[in-house]
């Protein structure tokens, strides 16, 4: 189990999944289906997802949980039963924004499939789960594939994965409004148990390498530091990003994405773009060569060489992309003078959220007792420890062993 007890996880999900069909039996008619999708981690390759480039991510057993069932009318009713809120709108027309949040990343699914010929009536959803929000493990993306999921199995609609991870993608681009790239729809949907999934964002190929050693364990500090500025200074990097393509065009018109341009390339042409858009193409040309050796390094079970590269792209994204944030450094930091650290980052889009540390087996208890000891010490904030293991992607789980009729 995730914090050590054997079998603790396990009742934790039970409790979880009873109380979502529970709420769902208290407000709705009906039998409803009940959708398990995971959040997600990032061993290697961040900010490359939309640089056509490649990431290495997993998804891990902290889970939203979806009830579902047609309403019957064009009405579509949900439920949010961790913050204990209530949405209802009729969705067999023209979707627009709700106004306050979290409804949009289910519309906006709704909304895409309607794009895309899938029309149905309304749909009755409790949904609620474990995934932290705004921790950077992908909750937003767990519950748009959560809901694309459900919708998919209740209507009958067979869509292959890779346009299901588009769709939810597209959902939280056009109608939540964040310019995210493809990786956590992708691997929330489609992720497998005990395996990481190198992804090619370009052509959407990928692969699973096993990656369950039960020597090592995937452990995410959460600076529980949120910041405002994350999202804004995402879309700033994805626009240098675009300037530097924009640049190199001017040289080969074939380039369409950093993906089709080299290091040497790059570095022949520094004097053309401003040192900032160097920087932050130099690190994503980087990035995607570390993802590919990372992945050398799994198939020679070189776990050390591994963990090196972690290190190295955290150093990357702190002093050439510039998405690091003190917190997140003094953990990374920290981690240098604790035995039993294979190696450490910061995941996800940056400012805050969480770091990905692999932590030898022997050493775990020790791992977590100083980190936190040094986080306080010199942040004076409380860490929080999340230990996950891999699993597997939206599922449908089976409603009759979980007994709600008390
Ligand atoms: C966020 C985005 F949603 C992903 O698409 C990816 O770009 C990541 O930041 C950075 O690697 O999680």
């Amino acid at each position: 189990g995730s914090n050590g007890f054997p079998g603790f996880n396990d009742s934790i999900m039970q409790t979880l999944k009873h109380h979502i069909i529970t709420e769902f039996h208290r407000r709705f008619e009906g039998d409803p289906i009940l959708v398990q999708s995971p959040g997600r981690v990032n061993l290697i390759g961040e900010h490359t997802d939309y640089n056509d480039g490649f990431v290495l991510p997993a998804a891990i057993d902290k889970y939203i949980f979806l009830a579902m069932a047609p309403s019957g009318t064009d009405n579509s009713r949900f439920y949010a039963a961790d913050q204990q809120d209530y949405y209802e709108t009729d969705t067999s027309g023209k979707l627009s924004k709700s106004g306050k949040g979290w409804p949009d990343y289910l519309l906006g699914v709704i909304d895409q499939l309607r794009r895309r010929g899938y029309e149905s009536r309304g749909i009755n959803c409790v949904f609620g789960g474990n995934v932290p929000i705004g921790a950077g493990l992908s909750s937003s993306a767990a519950l748009e594939g959560g809901m694309l999921f459900g919708l998919t199995r209740l209507l009958g609609w067979e869509i292959p994965p890779v346009e299901m991870a588009r769709i939810a993608q597209q959902a939280e681009n056009a109608f939540v409004g964040v310019q995210c790239g493809i990786m956590d729809q992708f691997i929330s949907l489609n992720g497998r148990k005990n395996h990481a999934m190198k992804l090619d964002c370009r052509s959407l190929e990928y692969e699973f390498y096993p990656l369950n050693r039960p020597d090592l364990h995937i452990v995410l500090c959460d600076t529980q530091i949120r910041r405002e500025l994350a999202s804004s200074e995402y879309n700033v990097r994805r626009s240098q990003c675009e300037e530097g393509v924009r640049i190199l065009q001017k040289i080969h018109p074939g380039i369409q994405s950093l993906r089709d341009v080299t290091l040497p390339f790059l570095k022949k042409h520094e004097a053309l773009m401003e040192p900032l858009v160097y920087k932050r193409c130099n690190y994503v040309l980087e990035e995607n060569e570390r993802v590919l050796n990372a992945c050398k390094d799994l198939d020679n079970n070189d776990i050390v060489s591994f963990g090196q590269r972690m290190y190295q792209s955290h150093a990357g994204l702190r002093d050439k992309y510039e998405v690091s944030c003190p917190e997140l450094d003094i953990l990374v930091d920290s981690t240098r003078n604790i035995e039993g650290v294979i190696g450490a980052r910061m995941m996800g889009g940056g400012f805050g959220g969480c770091t990905i540390n692999l932590v030898e087996d022997v050493h775990l208890e020790t791992f977590k007792k100083k980190i936190t000891m040094m986080y306080q010490e010199k942040t004076r904030k409380h860490l929080q420890i999340y230990q996950t293991k891999i699993s597997d992607g939206t599922h449908l789980m089976d409603v009759s062993e979980i007994k709600t009729k008390e």
